[in-house]
């Protein structure tokens, strides 16, 4: 049995990187006068570093990019980030991104259970909040006890830090918990911590990754007329 169900968001909970990060970035690369693309494959790519400010200086690493001399890299960084931010902010305020198919109903179901939700995010916690009450309802956010996201622990997935964090926050032990991921990185971050992870291969960037570290892989989350289907392996008891 378990206590909570601890979920991932990007990639998860909404299909949110190709048509909302990415030209987040794009936008604000535009407005800072830079002539930095992301088509949608090399944004695959650069999904192996996790974190919008991590994923710009892994970028900029790898194409030869130092900012201008006399400006600072992480202010660089962190301004061009938040600027990314808002870019976001504004695509979930129109309702650009729709919860995936199931996701509402299985938090529906795990209220009524009794089972508590938390979310282990790499992302920005106002995306977070923003997502639920825009692609959900309002008032979503609420239903999650413990909302642990970005830079509140120093190392992102697929370090355990964010799990152990959401952990003390919700104060039970791993064998309590389910994580719910989309990637191999948040499987591997959930294992770490000792949380069994059940991963989704909903999202086109990650079902081909390995998922050696989830404990379940299932096709989808599922609604009635269209049930998931076990991949591998099992949840334990
Ligand atoms: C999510 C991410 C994030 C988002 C952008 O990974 O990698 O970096 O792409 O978020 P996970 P920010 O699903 O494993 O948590 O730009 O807000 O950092
Ligand atoms: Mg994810």
């Amino acid at each position: 049995g378990f206590k909570a169900l601890i979920f991932d968001v990007d990639g998860t909970v909404a299909d949110t990187e190709r048509d909302g990060h990415r030209p987040a970035f794009n936008a604000a690369f535009a407005a800072a006068g830079l002539d930095w693309h992301w088509d949608p494959e090399l944004y695959g790519e650069l999904l192996a570093v996790a974190g919008g400010k991590e994923r710009i200086r892994y970028f900029m690493r790898r194409a030869g990019i130092e900012p201008e001399p006399g400006v600072d890299p992480d202010e660089f960084v962190a301004r061009l980030h938040r600027d990314k931010t808002a870019h976001y902010l504004a695509l979930l305020r129109q309702g650009a991104i729709p919860l995936r198919p199931g996701v509402l109903r299985l938090w529906r179901e795990a209220q009524a259970a009794g089972v508590r939700l938390a979310i282990a995010t790499t992302t920005t916690p106002e995306n977070v909040v923003e997502l639920l009450e825009n692609a959900g309802a309002p008032g979503l956010s609420s239903w999650f006890e413990v909302i642990a996201a970005g830079d509140v622990v120093p190392n992102k997935k697929p370090a355990p830090d964010i799990f152990t964090y959401a952990l003390e926050r919700l104060d039970l032990k791993p064998e309590d918990c389910v994580a719910v991921e989309d990637s191999d990185n948040g499987a591997r971050a959930a294992l770490d911590a000792g949380i069994r992870a059940l991963v989704v291969t909903v999202n086109a960037y990650t079902v081909d990754q390995d998922f050696g570290a989830a404990a379940l892989v299932v096709d989808r989350l599922g609604e009635p007329d269209s049930p998931s289907r076990v991949l591998a392996g099992d949840l334990g008891d």
